[in-house]
């Protein structure tokens, strides 16, 4: 049995965390051993870069500052919980992980792509698979709206919401065996699960998990 490295991607509220939670009690209860983090915030300096980033009043003078500090969460998360936990063999379950960056960094912010890939290429590891959980900006930020105060990215324009929607469906059209789009618009939670397990349940029985 060979550890598993599955990223869940979209845009705010598109419902990503739902999922995912389903998703690790699903597998739990079936005895798959298998970890549920997220980016940024997935160590303990994680959690502190995350507050800076998301916090309404953060502001960052130059264009590279949000990048690094992304990617200086993203360094920490997968030497100290995502390599150690594939080399154990468990599933690793990631909300958002390198799509969000190219995806908001460069779709969003407008920075190089070969900039961006370029800092990539410090990682050791690239997920599996994906699933892109897609809806229209519109629906995603008012069940982001719904639910709690709204952070530094929740409040960027619609132009922003739709550059980074439109740079996720351009990386899954260049990357079709990674990237598997699910459509979320006017579909419950249960429905959205029920095509989430159709599409993860062969790629973990291939990895060996069998279910
Ligand atoms: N970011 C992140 C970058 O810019 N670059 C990077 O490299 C990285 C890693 C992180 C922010 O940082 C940016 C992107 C983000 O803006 P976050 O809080 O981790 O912020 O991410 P968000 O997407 O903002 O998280 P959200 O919690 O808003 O979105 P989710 O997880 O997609 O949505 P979820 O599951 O919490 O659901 C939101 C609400 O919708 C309801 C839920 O009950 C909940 O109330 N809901 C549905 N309602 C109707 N129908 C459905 N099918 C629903 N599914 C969920």
């Amino acid at each position: 049995m060979s550890g598993l490295f599955l990223t869940f991607e979209g845009i705010e509220g598109v419902g990503k965390t739902t999922q995912l939670q389903k998703l690790v009690t699903w597998l739990s209860e079936r005895n798959v051993p298998v970890i549920l983090t997220r980016e940024p915030g997935g160590t303990a300096l994680g959690q502190q870069l995350r507050s800076i980033i998301l916090d309404p009043s953060t502001r960052f003078h130059s264009k590279y500052t949000e990048i690094m500090m992304f990617m200086a969460d993203r360094l920490e998360h997968v030497a100290a919980v995502m390599e150690p936990a594939i080399r154990e063999g468990k599933v690793v379950l990631c909300d958002r992980f390198i799509d969000s960056t190219v995806a908001y960094q460069v779709g969003g912010r407008g920075l190089p792509a070969d900039f961006v890939a370029g800092l990539h290429s410090l990682l050791p590891l690239r997920p599996d698979f994906t699933v892109l959980l897609d809806v229209e900006p519109e629906e995603g930020l008012a069940r982001a709206r719904g639910r709690a105060k709204l952070d530094r990215f929740e409040q960027e324009t619609m132009a922003f919401h739709r550059r980074v929607r439109a740079q996720y469906l351009e990386i899954a059209s260049s990357e079709p065996h990674r990237v598997t789009v699910v459509s979320t618009t006017q579909l419950n939670v249960d429905a959205v699960f029920d095509r989430i397990l159709e599409i993860v349940t062969p790629i973990l029985n291939r990895s060996g998990h069998s279910l």
